[in-house]
């Protein structure tokens, strides 16, 4: 019988372009690696590979999250943690993940990655906001295709109100609530305060 620690599960974190899910799930997959197995699957490194070729319309999306949640549960039923980041736009699309993933008994912790678009766009790490505000890019998510933020997300982290490691701490702290981690945070050493 392994405990609650030993478990695998799901971590995803949905969230528009630049909002902070890479820089996040990076953050705690070098922490969770720290004290138990873990992977990251993240949606630009995914689409390289496993969905190489994929486009953004609304099908290949689906498919996209699809597979990266199929990879996730494969990983999480093995006892290793599955950390992903990706936009994941549509609310169904998670929630199926979801439902397979809980189906197992395993945990899926869903992380919502907000900030405002107009933060978004100020930010615009990729430069890819001014492109498809100038029509660029056709069926950008959150400019000229949709989000749906998820109804019920197990944690909100407002990247453009609170810190980063404001948000990692609360994160851990649901993961401990759900006795997936210990209480005390394995910090990653970048953002451990002297
Ligand atoms: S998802 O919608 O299928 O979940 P995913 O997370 O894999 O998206 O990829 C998003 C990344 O693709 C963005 O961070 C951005 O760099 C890039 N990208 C290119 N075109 C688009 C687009 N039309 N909408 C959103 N992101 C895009």
């Amino acid at each position: 019988m392994t405990n609650g620690k030993d478990r695998g599960f799901v971590l995803w974190f949905t969230g528009m372009s630049g909002a902070g899910k890479s820089t996040l799930s990076s953050l705690l997959t070098a922490e969770l690696a720290r004290i138990r197995p873990v992977e990251l699957l993240d949606g630009d490194e995914a689409r390289k590979s496993l969905s190489e070729g994929l486009s953004f319309s609304k099908e290949d999306r689906d498919r996209n999250v699809r597979r990266i949640g199929y990879v996730a549960r494969l990983l999480a039923r093995h006892g290793v943690a599955a950390v992903v980041a990706a936009i994941s736009p549509y609310q169904a699309t998670r929630q199926e993940v979801r439902e397979l993933v809980t189906g197992e008994g395993l945990s899926f912790i869903e992380v919502y990655v907000q900030a405002e678009l107009s933060a978004l766009v100020d930010r615009d790490v990729k430069g890819l906001y001014r492109r498809a505000l100038a029509g660029e890019i056709p069926h950008f998510t959150g400019v000229s295709d949709p989000y749906e933020p998820p109804p019920q997300p197990e944690v909100v982290v407002r990247t453009d109100r609170e810190a980063v490691s404001d948000s990692a701490a609360r994160i851990w702290t649901t993961l401990a609530e759900r006795g997936l981690v210990p209480t005390t945070r394995a910090r990653h050493p970048l953002t451990t305060e002297p």
